[in-house]
């Protein structure tokens, strides 16, 4: 496919927004249809490494927008080592606490250095800012009047028109870290070789286009260009460990009350795991995913009552049978305006049923006990096995 623009496009180190937006799509469309697409460096990577070098020497501010999260942190190391490449001096910043242990472990395993922002610090040193990974180029802190918008670069549909130096936004990219993958590939100053560095900044950019991409479910061409290019400088275990903290401490302790309090009844195994806090409660999901390995059970069912406010519950099964959807729908039914209180698809359901009233109780543990009497009652009876609720766990 030819650029309609054809030799047009060429090397103009400063562009700004739409316009190079749109050469870059034309240009990786280029390169996805030839199989000799790395001949000419595309313009992307050649415009943005011209910007740096016109403004070496200068100080640069890398604002991590939102939650800092594996494609923005991939992202802005890969821009940190791109400009320090060209003698810029460069301080990652982000906004937001870094909140989920996945992105923590991250950060630490790799010894990844990051500013989080204070009252105390000092913007007035950077020249530039640069943002990556984000769809507004608008912070939460006023920088200097003085300090302009370097770089832009993202793969989200942009909200507002971005002006900056250099804007590369590629909707058609399933990560930003893959972008900048490309710059790195692409980039005169060679990325190669084992040093620390280098592994760190690819282990990071991959785990950003995994994270991004769903495991690569999401991915396009550009994500799985960037990922073979990466692979060669990966660190596999390491790579591994950042993304086997897959088990929160909070769900981990949940899963331990899970198996105190398991009743299992043939190939069912229910737990009710008493009242968890309204932040944990993507715990009990994983919960039941987790107890779902036990040998010989099919379908497990754990519950709460999440923030003191409604019992909620998740239901895994791998049995070729059971229906989630029909199941959950049968077992509790309908509110008074027709909303079923739970619901599912292929091997996983959910329910949630409102305290209303009941919140207000005083006595949490006779609450429990009332509403786990309750919810295995009809457990028991749509299995059809007779029994009293197991006494395990009783009490909150
Ligand atoms: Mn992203």
């Amino acid at each position: 496919m030819k650029s309609k623009n054809g030799d047009k496009v060429m090397a103009k180190p400063m562009v700004k927004g739409a316009s190079l937006q749109a050469r870059h799509e034309e240009s990786s469309h280029e390169s996805d249809s030839t199989s000799t697409g790395r001949e000419e460096v595309p313009k992307g990577t050649a415009a943005l490494e011209a910007l740096l070098e016109s403004v070496s020497g200068s100080k640069l501010l890398i604002c991590i927008r939102g939650y800092p999260d594996p494609d923005n942190i991939g992202s802005s190391l890969a821009l940190q080592w791109l400009a320090r490449q060209c003698g810029i001096d460069s301080r990652i910043i982000h906004f937001e606490e870094i909140s989920h242990h996945e992105n923590r472990a991250l950060v630490k395993k790799l010894d990844i250095e990051l500013d989080e922002w204070h009252d105390g610090f000092d913007c007035s040193k950077f020249d530039y800012y640069a943002i990556t990974d984000s769809q507004t180029a608008e912070l939460p802190i006023k920088l200097p009047g003085s300090c302009q918008l370097l770089a832009f670069v993202d793969h989200h549909k942009p909200l507002g028109n971005i002006q900056g130096r250099f804007v590369d936004i590629r909707e058609n990219s399933g990560s930003t870290s893959a972008i900048f993958a490309e710059y790195l590939m692409e980039s005169s100053h060679r990325f190669e070789g084992s040093s620390p560095e280098i592994t760190k900044i690819a282990t990071a950019l991959m785990h950003g286009i995994r994270s991004d991409t769903d495991n690569f479910v999401n991915a396009t061409m550009i994500d799985y260009r960037a990922s073979e290019f990466l692979s060669n400088f990966v660190d596999k275990d390491l790579l591994a460990l950042i993304s086997r903290q897959s088990i929160p401490a909070k769900t981990m302790d949940l899963t331990q009350i899970a198996l105190q309090r398991k009743d299992i009844r043939g190939t069912f195994m229910f737990s009710g795991v008493g009242f968890v806090r309204d932040e944990d409660r993507d715990g009990i999901g994983q919960c039941a995913d987790y107890l779902l390995h036990r040998e010989g059970i099919e379908t497990v069912i754990v519950y709460g009552v999440v923030g003191n406010e409604y019992i909620d519950g998740s239901l895994r099964t791998k049995s070729h049978t059971l229906d989630p959807d029909k199941w959950l729908k049968d077992v509790f039914g309908q509110d008074k305006d027709g909303n079923y209180y739970g619901g599912g698809r292929k091997d996983k359901g959910g329910f949630q049923i409102p305290l209303g009233f009941f919140a207000s109780c005083s006595d949490k543990e006779l609450l429990w006990i009332l509403i786990k009497k309750t919810i295995d009652e009809l457990f028991y009876d749509k299995i059809g096995v007779e029994g009293k609720s197991s006494l395990d766990g009783e009490g909150a």
